[in-house]
């Protein structure tokens, strides 16, 4: 276990651990599905790469983000064998107060299951004004959002395996 951190204003340059021993889940909602497939696509990607096993990688879809938080509890109480779950969605700011419900219910929602399992539980939600908003943090100019939230996977599964 680390018990001296140098260099703190260069932590996105800390080490990806290796994540060949992980099972690891990715939820995906099926809402705003261009966008969100390439997040899933992105998140995949950085697992494989990263060196989980395909066959440790768990995809499953949802209808909408607002059902991440119960797919990310079934699958925490169901499959003990998970390090991570991954929460990927797309939700776009309408006319009516949907946003804000959907956003506070996930956000909530995948804190309170991590904190209640003990698991990482990694919030890749984009809450956009607008598509193009989504597109540029979906494999566009602002990187992929799928891709970070894999990162943080990682990390967070070498964090609670290293304690
Ligand atoms: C209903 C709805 C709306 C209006 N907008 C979105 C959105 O932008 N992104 C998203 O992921 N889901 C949306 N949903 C669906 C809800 O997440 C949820 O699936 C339904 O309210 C059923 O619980």
């Amino acid at each position: 276990m680390a018990t001296h951190l140098k260099n703190l204003s260069d932590f996105s340059h800390t080490t990806i651990p290796n994540g060949a021993d992980y099972k690891i889940a990715i939820v995906v909602a099926e809402w705003n599905a261009k966008i969100t497939g390439a997040l899933y696509q992105g998140a995949f990607d950085t697992l494989i790469k990263h060196g989980v096993k395909e066959e440790n990688v768990i995809s499953m879809p949802v209808p909408g983000s607002f059902e991440l938080t119960s797919a990310a509890e079934i699958l925490l109480t169901k499959n003990n064998g998970l390090d991570a779950v991954i929460c990927l969605g797309c939700v776009i700011q309408g006319d009516t107060k949907h946003f804000d419900f959907i956003c506070d219910a996930v956000a909530n929602g995948v804190t309170n299951v991590s904190i209640k399992h003990s698991k990482p539980v990694i919030f890749g939600v984009l809450t956009t004004n607008d598509e193009q908003q989504a597109i540029d943090r979906a494999g566009g100019k602002h990187g992929n959002k799928g891709d970070e939230a894999a990162i943080t996977a990682l990390k967070m599964a070498h964090f609670s395996a290293s304690i």
